[in-house]
């Protein structure tokens, strides 16, 4: 699963993408635009992971991983350029839009001017135009089709069509609409941009970070929750600094500052959430592991994450939930206490799951 950084140029992408994956690929300092994408997958911090591998003692420990890829800065000057940026971002599963707060002397925003809603609304603009296109298209297509033969699922189709670019026009996103499974099934195809998952980064100063009145880090949240979209806060510069301590440094300098959780960790955790993944866990001395499925997931297919034989010749999940094994201590005692429970293919798996799959090939 992939997730898109994107934003105006001079935002702060690439400093949360280093933050993010403790990478170190270059900020942008001078006024020439790089066309660099950066990739990098990253570890779902994940507390229980680390409870069960203080017990077990596995030889390995596996968390689960998001990816993140770094995608130049959407400028509406260039044509050109956009489209192919635009294009880097459809290829993504969600998007984590960075907005910028923070003011500097040094580094000017490309409008001169610190606004996110403005900002926001450029960006919403670009992804809906570039939707839009697709939309006109796809109706010029089906209707040239339709003159000699029309097909049932081709009049479904350009009536859902019209309703896309009806409501594009009126500026809302696609995301934004009560579409059926059926619709939602033939929209698959596409990559709409007003379709993903979005999370809202804005990229402040560590006293902008502190200060919730202030007046951009208001006008940002405003903005967001006006469109039904999650904002979060980050100081890039600062946190791109953290990030290249060493973990134990990076723990020490935390407690020092009586900071509980580092932005990289609630930036990882929130996209994992975005995404609206879960995990379920496994446990045992060789390995300590935690397994991503989207929610909602069946027992039986979330066999299949582990091998494909146990969906197939899956007969019972045996389920524990994590709390319950945490307040017990152990599997023995959480089975005294009667708090296991053995599951069918049709169970819908909780997060924190500790599982143990039988199955029979
Ligand atoms: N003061 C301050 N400067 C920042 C912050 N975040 C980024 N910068 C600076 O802003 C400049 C641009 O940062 P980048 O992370 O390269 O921005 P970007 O969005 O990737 O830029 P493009 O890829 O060119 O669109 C760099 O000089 C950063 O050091 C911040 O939170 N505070
Ligand atoms: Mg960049």
């Amino acid at each position: 699963m992939k997730i898109g950084l994107a934003g105006l140029p001079m935002s702060g992408k690439t400093s949360i993408f280093n933050m993010a994956t403790r990478a170190q690929a270059q900020t942008r300092d001078y006024l020439v635009q790089s066309d660099e994408i950066n990739n990098g997958v990253v570890k779902v911090p994940d507390d229980r992971i680390d409870y069960l591998a203080s017990i077990y003692k596995p030889k390995k420990v596996t968390y689960a991983t998001v990816e993140f890829t770094d995608i130049p800065g959407i400028s509406s000057e260039d044509n050109k350029s956009a489209s192919k940026t635009l294009g880097n971002i459809r290829i993504c599963e969600a998007i984590m839009l960075v907005v910028r707060l923070f003011e500097s002397n040094t580094v000017p925003h490309i409008h001169n001017k610190i606004d996110p809603a403005a900002d926001l609304d450029e960006i919403s603009l670009e992804f809906i135009f570039s939707d839009l296109e697709m939309v006109i298209n796809k109706i010029e297509r089906l209707q040239k089709e339709m003159k000699s033969v029309k097909k049932s699922e081709q009049i479904k189709e350009l009536e859902l069509m019209e309703t896309l670019k009806k409501n594009l026009e009126d500026n809302k996103f696609i995301s934004a609409l009560d579409l059926n499974e059926e619709q939602l099934h033939s929209l698959k195809g596409y990559r709409f941009l007003t379709q993903k998952p979005l999370l809202l980064v804005g990229n402040c100063s560590d006293e902008q970070f502190k200060n919730e009145k202030d007046e951009k880090v208001i006008s940002f949240k405003n903005a967001c929750t006006e469109r039904g979209w999650t904002p979060i806060l980050i100081s890039a510069a600062t946190e791109m600094e953290i990030s290249s301590l060493s973990p134990e440094e990076e723990a020490v300098f935390l407690e020092e500052f009586g900071i509980t959780e580092s932005g990289r960790n609630r930036l990882i955790s929130e996209a994992y959430r975005l995404l609206n993944y879960i995990s379920f866990l496994t446990y045992g001395p060789d390995e300590v592991r935690a397994w991503p499925i989207q929610a909602g997931t069946k027992a039986q297919r979330a066999a299949g994450k582990i091998h494909s034989d146990i969906e197939r010749g899956f007969i019972r999940a045996e389920v524990i939930p994590f709390v319950a094994f945490k307040e017990k201590g152990s599997v023995a005692n959480v089975k005294a206490a009667g708090l296991a429970r053995l599951e069918g293919k049709e169970y819908l798996m909780s997060d924190g799951d500790m599982v143990e799959f039988r199955f029979n090939v």
